[in-house]
């Protein structure tokens, strides 16, 4: 009932085809769009079954091949909870009904410690390469609303999550935002903001930082954690004025590097007190540690986060780890009884290594304790059964992490990172290679000026580190060698000034050898970046696609090719986010039933019925589905 209801609808065939035909027959027009998105996805699901998944990172196809059993959710002494509609409670009523300072205050006279999950986020980019799509954050949102309606925030969107959806989930961010914010209405809901990075890896012009977070907040951002990369403070008051100004709860956040307590490192503790209090200058409504390494051993927690508590007893404090050298419980629960308000833990599936600390074993410790976290670890358990399989579903993303690296005191490689350059290693045996790349990535970091590294400055220590070991360049010979050698764009970015400036200077003679002539910013970049024509943006995204949002106009000023590419790639597929994730990743068997939701009430019911032979003239395949009852055919070029 496609295109045919159109062809064949009796005004069309009596020829009195005239321009009030659309006004006047709404729902054949409808229907035909609903039939061009039908074909669309048909054209993805034909692709899949004859080249196999084209998702950029994906190895093999999902473990996990049954249907996802959604957990019924209940208390420790057995009450069920209904959950057919979110819950409404939660401690962003106090945020959306009386603003920022009285949900400050409020969390502050919370006797307890709370906790921030950030399975939706941080988790799955650590672990899963920031894979996990809208779907399954959806599918089990509602009962995530109850289960964890206590809880600080669930952090969900943000950080590398912004340019993954876009870039390999073919997914409109601020579609996920929007759909997971009706879901979960009673929850704060927490991004990551890489201050005048925004979510982007260098430094963008001021006023596209404004309209950023004007529109993440109108689509449902509360809370937005500010931190700078370098902790340039110049770079991070972008981010919390911008956050300021959009009406947001703004986290101001202390990047932790190194060990404190080890008296030859650069950042000591005096130099975090001195750093926070030009952060609670700027008026932040909290005060954020984060500790992206995972190098915030529980001694140092006590005294860093006992100092702060002293010092400002009036202002929320919010800590954030890794659990890559396996203290992360020990050092969340150091800074609960030190005085924090929060602490951040993932799921229990998809917690330890290079993620969160497990939310379970925190809860857990922390029960009956005076920093009891108000959280009811029998429904965490039910929600953490979903995402057990989901973990499954998403194996061809898994680094295959097999145990804490507590070396990541000496190398300091941030969670994320430390995943990636892993399983690189792994590809390739995991032996002498993964060794060298350690070391280099210390003798990097060295050469660099000892700076803090989380992204986009992780990535510049990467890529050197790298270079060297591509090039067997020791840290002398990069430095004898200086002037002669083509570095990687990212560190030439970094020694231009583009992401803001180092504690303690760049390392001079290296960064002029290294510029040979290229510009020097000595001033936050903003200084000297043109501030953004929206309207000759604006423009330019409508003459390309047809139309322009603010909030693609923010993904433009963001990513201007990702989201070009994106919008290529759904002009040709359509939006996938509907497609469960077995069936984005991998095509079904042959004969087996399954159902994709187009729009509400337009359920498509689907079976691969055969994969045609190669034709050797045009080198397609036909390939046929069955699509509610009827024959389809797919036409798709066979790339192997
Ligand atoms: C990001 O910037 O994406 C991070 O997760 C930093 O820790
Ligand atoms: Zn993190």
């Amino acid at each position: 009932p496609f295109l045919g209801s159109l062809l064949t609808h009796p005004t069309f065939i009596d020829g009195n085809c005239w321009t009030t035909f659309i006004d006047d027959t709404p729902e054949l027009f409808h229907l035909v769009g609903s039939a061009n998105r039908a074909q669309k996805l048909l054209s993805y699901l034909g692709d899949l079954a004859v080249n196999g998944s084209q998702i950029k990172g994906q190895l093999g196809e999902p473990k996990f091949k049954s249907e996802i059993i959604l957990p019924t959710i209940s208390t420790h002494d057995g009450t069920k909870l209904d959950v057919s509609s979110p819950s409404t409670k939660g401690w962003r009523n106090i945020f959306v009904e009386q603003g920022p300072e009285a949900w400050a205050k409020a969390v502050r006279a919370y006797p307890g410690c709370l906790i921030m999950d950030t399975t939706w986020r941080d988790a799955h980019q650590s672990l899963l390469a920031t894979r996990v799509r809208t779907v399954d954050m959806l599918n089990i949102a509602k009962e995530t609303s109850h289960a964890l309606s206590n809880a600080w925030a669930l952090e969900c969107w943000g950080g590398a999550t912004f340019d993954v959806a876009m870039r390999f989930l073919y997914e409109d961010p601020w579609d996920r935002l929007k759909r997971m914010r009706k879901l979960v209405p009673n929850i704060p809901f927490q991004m990551l903001l890489r201050g005048a990075n925004g979510v982007a890896y260098s430094s963008l012009p001021d006023n596209a930082i404004e309209h950023f977070c004007v529109q993440a907040k109108k689509c449902g951002v509360d809370i937005f954690r500010v931190f700078d990369a370098l902790n340039d403070v110049d770079q991070l008051e972008v981010g919390v004025k911008a956050v300021l100004a959009a009406g947001g709860i703004a986290e101001g956040t202390i990047c932790i590097s190194g060990d404190m307590t080890n008296p030859k490192k650069k950042y000591s503790f005096e130099y975090y007190m001195e750093l926070a209090a030009k952060i609670v200058a700027m008026g932040a409504h909290v005060l954020g540690v984060k500790d992206m390494a995972g190098v915030l051993k529980p001694s140092a927690a006590t005294k860093l986060i006992g100092a702060l508590r002293a010092k400002y007893p009036d202002l929320p404090i919010h800590v954030h780890t890794h659990d890559s050298a396996g203290t992360g419980v020990a050092s969340m629960i150091a800074c609960a009884q030190a005085g924090a308000d929060a602490v951040d833990a993932a799921t229990d599936a998809m917690s330890g290594m290079t993620s969160q600390p497990s939310i379970g074993a925190i809860v857990g410790s922390l029960a009956g304790t005076p920093q009891d976290t108000g959280l009811d670890h029998t429904s965490l358990r039910q929600i953490d059964a979903y995402w057990a399989q989901l973990r499954l579903l998403y194996s061809p993303f898994e680094a295959n992490l097999m145990g804490p690296d507590p070396e990541v005191y000496e190398h300091e490689i941030p969670g994320g990172q430390l995943t990636n350059l892993i399983f690189q290693a792994s590809q390739q045996g995991l032996g002498e290679q993964w060794a060298q790349t350690k070391k280099a990535y210390e003798e990097a970091n060295d050469l660099l000026g000892d700076i803090v590294k989380v992204t986009p400055t992780s990535k510049v220590v990467g890529d050197l580190a790298q270079f060297m070991v591509s090039n067997g360049l020791s840290h002398d010979e990069v430095l004898a060698k200086a002037e002669q050698l083509d570095f990687p764009s990212s560190v030439l970015e970094f020694f231009e000034g583009l992401m803001g400036q180092p504690y303690g200077g760049f390392p001079e003679p290296l960064r002029t050898h290294a510029l040979r002539g290229r510009r020097k910013m000595d001033k936050r970049p903003g200084l000297y970046l043109e501030p953004i024509d929206f309207e000759k943006l604006r423009a330019e995204v409508k003459e390309k696609w047809g139309g322009c949002t603010e909030t693609d106009l923010a993904s433009y000023i963001m990513y201007p090719k990702v989201f070009d590419d994106y919008k290529k790639f759904t002009a040709k597929y359509g939006d996938l986010s509907v497609l469960p994730t077995r069936y984005f990743l991998a095509k079904p068997e042959i004969n087996q039933e399954f159902h994709v939701e187009l729009e509400k009430g337009k359920m498509l019911i689907l079976k691969l019925l055969a994969v045609g032979p190669l034709s050797e003239s045009t080198g397609q395949r036909e390939v046929f589905y069955e699509v509610n009852g009827e024959v389809r055919q797919v036409s798709v070029e066979d790339i192997h």
